[in-house]
């Protein structure tokens, strides 16, 4: 059985290259909103994290009609920390488009998600996208592609693609360069007649594969994923099947996607993309089945986690003064509830009962995670970013990533030698329109903190993409950071004299009129020690032009750390305090003789 009123894609693609800005233009041209509706741009960017940054965090699905047929579609984060989410979504569709930036070309997280469609056996069609670029290179890039394919050994059907020329912004799809269309129309067409459709037994035993979680504040926990055989109502009684357990449920109501919206439906067959709910400790990687004669699907994986951060219960003197949520309790039950959905993150407790190690893909992957339980309100500290070893044949290997950087030739130098002493080895070079795309293999350990270096060196005129790569024995010390901190003396209240008489150290984080504690971390110093500094220092009051010199006293512009930055720049001794309002740098030891004694108590056992 073979549904033709129904095709299932997922669009796929490095970071930025327009995924979401293509749904946007899909959605528009097949009339989902009202010809005067007020239309966000990147409207499935629905969540505050995901529009302040401009990026996907989670895959979302939609549908559109076209001449009858309905297209479900899974837009999914381009992010290489969200790589395992798509290949999970993979699962729900039978063909991708594979966009490609038309300047950028197949770039590190383009192969990955290329790599896994085309292991799945799924249709793809390529889309360069952005040809309105001045500085676009179609015709290289499409070369580069097809080497791309060839390189993850495409089989002979897949190698056969077909390519279509798009501006997504605009909403136009080409099927040539110099065709004159004004819309999306021969995307959709080629889509429809090249996408295979649902195939599969309509009357078979149910089985659904539950890919995707969502939660809903009314209606708890709603499975999302494909309808892989047979039929399903709502009210049914099922099965749910995860290895070897199986237990009884009954399917509450039962939804498709209709354009941004679900749908409720009584019933959903074959190849349909349904969303359940009423079913409440289902998890992701169980199959729904039918009650009389179950059978799992096969189960999927999920990549294992690579980067480890503590965080543990606030105990800085400021403690509780900007959350709401600040007990290990409060901390405890919302990081365990995380991974209910987020799938590729591991929560494990520790000896201590305030701290919990969290595992997941990445930085972005975690810092998204801290960013979001700030604003629920918590309050916690947070310690330095592990990478996660494995133990493979006996030896202690670790993470390593493909790093891709392009800069403009005269910052190559630069580049180099800062990744020469985090370990990076040099795969491949080549020069792009003025620009060099250098490739490295590297230690994850060696790229945190290699960002923000990273922008310095090349004064922000640089591209850096990274993404996993496997695991490699142990590759040696890696230096950390090679300055010191700048560390509170005392409470107080930052001061305009105070941070003027400081600020020669090296780099201030704060700014006259800021609370401090005494072992908080105010700035970088120019030398590899900490050093206690008075920023609250007061000048005395000899006569009345004092406060007029105060105004006239020049301060240099502080460096003030956003969270990714304060992550990667803490050492071990360090944490970082997060709190609804603040992002603060601190020692882990406040007291200035303790860290004194501990200090010298770790030199005499080197
Ligand atoms: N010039 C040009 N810019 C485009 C086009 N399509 C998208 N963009 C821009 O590219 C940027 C990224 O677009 P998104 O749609 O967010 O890209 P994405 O692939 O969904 O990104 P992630 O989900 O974060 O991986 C935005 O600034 C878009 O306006 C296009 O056809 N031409
Ligand atoms: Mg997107």
């Amino acid at each position: 059985m073979q549904r033709n009123d129904l095709r299932n894609i997922a669009i796929i693609a490095h970071v930025d290259h327009g995924k979401t800005t293509l749904v946007d233009a899909m959605l528009r041209q097949s009339g989902v909103f009202r010809s005067n509706e007020q239309v966000a741009e990147r409207v499935m960017d629905s969540n505050d994290l995901e529009r302040e940054r401009g990026i996907t965090i989670l895959s979302k699905n939609t549908a559109v009609m076209h001449d009858g047929i309905k297209i479900n579609i899974v837009d999914t984060p381009g992010h290489a920390d969200f790589g395992g989410e798509v290949e999970r979504v993979l699962n729900m569709v039978d063909g991708v488009l594979l966009l490609v930036d038309a300047f950028e070309g197949p770039m590190p997280q383009t192969k990955y998600v290329l790599r896994k469609a085309l292991e799945q056996n799924l249709h793809p069609i390529v889309v360069i996208n952005k040809i309105d670029r001045p500085d676009q290179r179609v015709e290289d890039v499409v070369d580069e592609v097809l080497e791309l394919f060839i390189e993850l050994e495409a089989n002979d059907h897949q190698l056969d693609f077909e390519t279509v020329y798009a501006t997504a912004r605009e909403g136009v799809a080409k099927m040539s360069m110099d065709d004159d269309s004004q819309d999306l129309k021969p995307l959709f067409d080629l889509l429809i007649s090249a996408i295979p459709a649902p195939k599969g037994d309509i009357d078979g035993p149910l089985q659904i594969m539950v890919t995707t979680l969502d939660y809903d504040e009314y209606v708890g926990r709603v499975a999302i994923g494909r309808v892989i055989r047979g039929r399903v109502a709502n009210g049914q009684q099922v099965a749910i099947l995860n290895g070897e357990m199986q237990r009884k449920a009954k399917i509450g109501k039962l939804y498709v996607y209709e354009g941004l919206k679900r749908a409720e439906v009584k019933d959903a067959a074959l190849g349909d993309i349904v969303a359940i709910t009423g079913l409440d400790d289902v998890n992701i990687g169980d199959t729904i089945a039918d009650a009389e004669s179950p059978e799992a699907l096969p189960a999927i994986e999920i990549d294992e986690p690579t980067l480890a951060m503590v965080f543990r219960v606030n105990n800085s003197p400021f403690a509780g003064k900007e959350g709401q949520f600040i007990t290990s309790r409060h901390l405890r039950d919302r990081l365990f509830r995380e991974v209910e959905t987020n799938v590729s993150l591991k929560v494990t407790e520790t000896d201590s009962a305030d701290a919990f190690e969290v595992a997941g893909r990445g930085e972005l992957h975690l810092s998204i995670l801290i960013e979001t339980m700030r604003r629920e309100g918590f309050e916690f500290q947070v310690g330095k970013p592990r990478v996660i070893f494995k133990q493979i044949n006996g030896k202690r290997c670790e993470p390593l990533e493909a790093l891709s950087i392009d800069v403009p030739q005269e910052f190559m130098g630069a580049v180099m030698e800062g990744l020469g002493t985090r370990k990076a080895e040099l795969t491949n070079m080549v020069e792009l329109a003025g620009y060099l795309r250098m490739e490295f293999v590297i230690p994850a350990r060696g790229l945190i903190g290699f960002r923000s270096e990273f922008l310095t060196k090349t004064k922000g005129n640089g591209i850096m993409n990274h993404v996993f790569h496997g695991h490699a024995p142990y590759k040696g010390e890696i230096p950390g950071r090679s300055r010191g901190a700048l560390v509170a003396f005392e409470a107080g209240e930052t001061t305009g004299y105070g941070i003027y008489s400081v600020q020669d150290r090296g780099v201030m984080f704060v700014v006259p009129g800021q609370s401090v504690y005494e072992g908080m971390i105010v700035g970088e110093n120019a030398r590899e020690m900490d050093m206690e500094v008075n920023p609250c220092k007061k000048k005395h009051v000899t006569n009345m032009r004092s406060s007029a010199a105060d105004e006239a006293l020049r301060l240099t512009s502080p460096r003030i750390l956003s969270l990714e930055q304060a992550l990667e720049y803490i050492n071990e001794d360090e944490l970082v305090e997060v709190t609804p309002k603040s992002i603060r740098l601190r020692k882990a030891i406040l007291d200035r003789n303790t860290r004194a004694r501990d200090r010298k108590r770790t030199q005499d056992s080197e």
